[in-house]
């Protein structure tokens, strides 16, 4: 470490900061070690040292870059992504952990001596706005200056905000190492380990790149700020965070949460209205009201299917010089490729397999696409025009309206609103999804997806749910809670909706929080009346929505509904729930099993039009 670097680390005047740097020097044994401030001069290092490093690669726009990730490493690694506890723990969540005695010393093995040769970097971040009651800083280790460069771009620096900790050891540490690099991605991907200890904060993780593996800020953090936020009493959540602008002048804050790949950017980007965060957000009761911030300040997303028609705003910032990283595209002649953006690939040039070229395949003999299926982009926010003018505030926006949403084809339909808040509470933690390729494993599969965060939950389940019910108390506005589902199929598997059609349901729940619509009360709750949709739908989309299309999509499939009751009863039935939530799910029952007496299997709208 030169004296320009070990004077920014002693001007933090921290012990912790200190015993963390050198314990990780010592164990990773790197040949340089370099402190990142939050100066442009700083930032400019990271951006320079990822091409030298050959992390990434500059594309023909300015400010584009392209990074690879082992074809085997473009996903999150569930499997060996675990809790380090000191004793088992029965949180009635089925959490993936490794006890401290045997996961400690393991992961230490891989990491001895991993940055021989390499340079160490530290960063200094901030999860929330700075100078925030929400702020919560970050110290992130890493030998990989692709994963602190997302990190420049996608959270707020935070070397000042050390300064305002005053030497207090209550920030999170990550110690990452993409490992031994073969053609610039990790080769050991059999060592890989990501291993989260709750008891201290902190996060050990190696032999990984993908960014949803590697950079300790984003899931990483997650898991330890929903620990810190049940003991503290406020929310972490698996949410977007947007401005919705109803009638000329109005904008009322949505959260929601969606499984990965299920819509949550592109709802938190619909066009018109503005973003503040598309991943995570930190909630908390201000002055009687339900503030909330994005954790972040840029977005890690999905590029498959972003088009000049389905993402407009996204597929623009794409297309035009600005700070991007690209990640396993295809790159022909310094131009990115991705799935589904409107315009044939070429037959060749560079992706996650090296040389591509049509019809390749891999040792298996399946042909490797162009592209992945999880292939993703890195911008800040600050770049996009339809930003939020909020984004940095310190106090947060209030939240009027929270979404929850899974990926269900046969069951729940596109909107519903909540009858109150615990049964909207209710909605949230019966979300059921599909699995998509934002994980490793099969695509498919119908899970159980607590408020779209069961991938994340670090505490046990019961709490969680309760610390949701009790967080309505003392509000003087209480949020409404809506369900949505984007993927309702018909009988013939085929998708209802268009994919704009969510801005639709968006624009609905917004009129209804601001009293413009009545609605339709059912079993599951209250439904858009036809005439309002259609006017939403000529408005906003010019298109004319029939009946018969509302009819199709607005059935309550009472049948369906109680099948998916009988799933939640089992999913429930090993813990203890809180009383008011068994409440809620005993009555969403009982409404249910009324209807199917009166109705039979299914019941159109009109039946519940008084
Ligand atoms: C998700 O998978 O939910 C993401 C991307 O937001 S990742 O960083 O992989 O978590
Ligand atoms: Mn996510």
């Amino acid at each position: 470490m030169d004296n320009i670097s070990r004077a920014k680390l002693e001007a933090l005047n921290n012990p912790k900061v200190m015993e963390y740097v050198e314990e990780a020097i010592k164990l990773c044994r790197p040949a340089k070690v370099t402190v990142i401030t939050d100066s442009e001069e700083d930032n400019n290092y990271i951006r320079e040292l990822a091409l030298k490093n050959k992390e990434e690669t500059p594309l023909n726009l300015e400010g584009h870059t392209v990074h690879f990730d082992s074809p085997l490493d473009q996903a999150r690694d569930k499997a060996n992504t675990k809790y380090l506890l000191s004793k088992e723990v029965d949180w009635g969540l089925n959490i993936n952990y490794i006890l401290k005695d045997e996961g400690l010393p393991e992961i230490r093995s891989f990491l001895d001596g991993i940055m021989e040769g390499k340079e160490m970097l530290i960063s200094f971040f901030c999860l929330g706005p700075t100078n925030s009651p929400f702020s919560l800083p970050a110290m992130q280790i890493t030998d990989s200056a692709y994963v602190t460069h997302s990190e420049k771009i996608l959270y707020r620096s935070g070397y000042e905000e050390f300064k305002r900790l005053e030497g207090s050891d209550d920030f999170f540490y990550f110690l990452h190492s993409a490992g031994r690099l073969v053609n610039n991605v990790t080769a050991d991907i059999d060592k890989r380990r990501i291993y989260i200890d709750l008891e201290e904060n902190r996060v050990y993780t190696v032999n990984n790149q993908y960014a949803g593996n590697s950079v300790g800020l984003k899931k990483l953090a997650f898991r330890l700020a929903i620990q810190k936020a049940q003991r503290e009493g406020w929310l972490a959540e698996h949410m977007f965070l947007m401005g919705v602008k109803g009638k000329p002048g109005r904008t009322t804050y949505f959260t929601g949460a969606f499984p990965s790949a299920c819509g949550k950017t592109s709802t938190a980007m619909l066009p018109g209205q503005s973003i503040v965060g598309d991943d995570i957000a930190y909630l908390r009761k201000i002055d009687g009201q339900i503030r909330a911030v994005n954790v972040e300040k840029g977005i890690f997303g999905i590029i498959q299917d972003v088009n000049p028609a389905d993402d407009p705003l996204i597929y623009e910032a794409l297309t035009t010089p600005r700070e991007v990283i690209f990640s396993n595209v295809l790159v022909n002649e310094g131009t990115p490729y991705w799935l589904g953006m409107g315009q044939e690939p070429p037959a060749k040039g560079i992706n996650f397999s090296g040389e591509w070229y049509k019809g390749k395949k891999d040792e298996k003999g399946n042909e490797i696409p162009f592209a992945s299926k999880n292939a993703r982009y890195t911008i800040a926010i600050s770049e996009l025009d339809n930003a939020d003018p909020n984004l940095n505030e310190p106090q947060g926006v209030p939240v009027k309206a929270i979404v929850y949403g899974g990926r269900d084809s046969y069951t729940t339909v596109p909107v519903a609103e909540s009858l109150t808040w615990e049964h909207g509470v209710f909605l949230g933690a019966t979300v059921e999804s599909e699995t998509t390729a934002a994980t490793i494993g099969k695509e498919g599969v119908r899970t159980h997806d607590p408020m779209a965060n069961k991938d994340f939950i670090s505490v046990p389940l019961a709490t969680y749910l309760e610390n949701h019910i009790k967080f309505a108390s003392g509000l003087k506005e209480v949020p409404t809670i809506f369900a949505t589902n984007y993927f309702l199929k018909n009988h013939e598997g085929k998708y209802l909706n268009g994919k704009l059609d969510k801005l639709i349901w968006i624009l609905w729940a917004e009129g209804r929080v601001n009293g413009d619509y009545e609605a339709l009360e059912t079993p599951i709750g209250r439904i858009p009346k036809y005439a309002d949709l259609k006017a939403l739908f000529k408005e906003h989309l010019d298109y004319d929505y029939t009946e018969k299309e509302y009819n199709e999509q607005f059935s309550i499939r009472i049948a369906k509904y109680l099948e998916k009751m009988d799933r939640m009863t089992k999913a429930f039935s090993h813990i203890k729930l809180p009383e008011a939530f068994a409440a809620e799910m005993e009555a969403q029952i009982k409404r249910l099993e009324e209807a199917k007496a009166t109705y039979g299997d299914i019941a159109t709208p009109d039946k519940f039009q008084k």
